[in-house]
């Protein structure tokens, strides 16, 4: 599957979900699809986007969020899989966009993620899937988390997009104070 067809489909199936995006391509890829106010761009700190996401769906608990990560970036963060699995939020789902490399800085390859599923179930993940095609994706992915879905992507074959214009800060406010106001559930 193609990093974008993904994307799509993570947007369909989650529409009023507050995204929390990994640092580099996977980001810039989301702004150049959709650059909602409910994206959050994590900057530069790979291993990061799933904590900062963890926190927003405690803070928030009726708010569902989604985070796009990279398998290069949760290989950098493994522990935060037992820490999400401990907490239990119901409104999160763990997306890991797997191209076997960190694309970003080069296409440098990464340690394989081997049963990542199996590996989040015993860490308390309530479900976890493993998807290689499109087709895998007609099953039933439940919105009450926490969720993971392992998504096996190919390299990119296009040129990448467009930074993000916005400045951290930026990115902060808008996404903030759009949350403020949310409170309801919508999945
Ligand atoms: C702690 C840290 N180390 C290194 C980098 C540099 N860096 C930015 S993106 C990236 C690769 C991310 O790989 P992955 O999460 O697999 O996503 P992909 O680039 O493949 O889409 C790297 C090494 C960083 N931003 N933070």
């Amino acid at each position: 599957m193609k990093k974008q067809e993904a994307m799509n489909l993570i947007l369909k199936r989650f529409p009023s979900a507050h995204i929390v995006s990994t640092c580099g391509h996977i980001s810039r890829d989301l702004y150049n699809l959709d650059d909602r106010v409910e994206n959050f761009y994590m900057v530069g700190s790979m291993g990061m986007a799933a904590p900062v996401a963890l926190g927003l769906s405690l803070v928030k608990p009726n708010v569902p969020f989604v985070i796009l990560d990279g398998d290069g970036s949760l290989l950098m963060n493994l522990g935060i899989l037992s820490m999400i699995g401990q907490q239990g939020p119901k409104n999160l789902i763990h997306v890991i966009l797997d191209n076997g490399m960190h694309e970003s800085t080069g296409g440098q390859k990464t340690v394989p993620l081997k049963n990542i599923t199996d590996i989040a179930l015993q860490m308390g993940y309530k479900f976890a899937v493993e998807i290689e095609s499109i087709e895998d994706w007609t099953q039933e992915i439940p919105s009450e988390g926490p969720v993971l879905i392992h998504i096996r992507i190919q390299p990119r074959s296009e040129k990448v997009g467009k930074r993000v214009h916005w400045t951290p800060q930026e990115i902060v406010q808008r996404f903030t104070n759009n949350l403020t106001n949310r409170e309801e559930i919508v999945t």
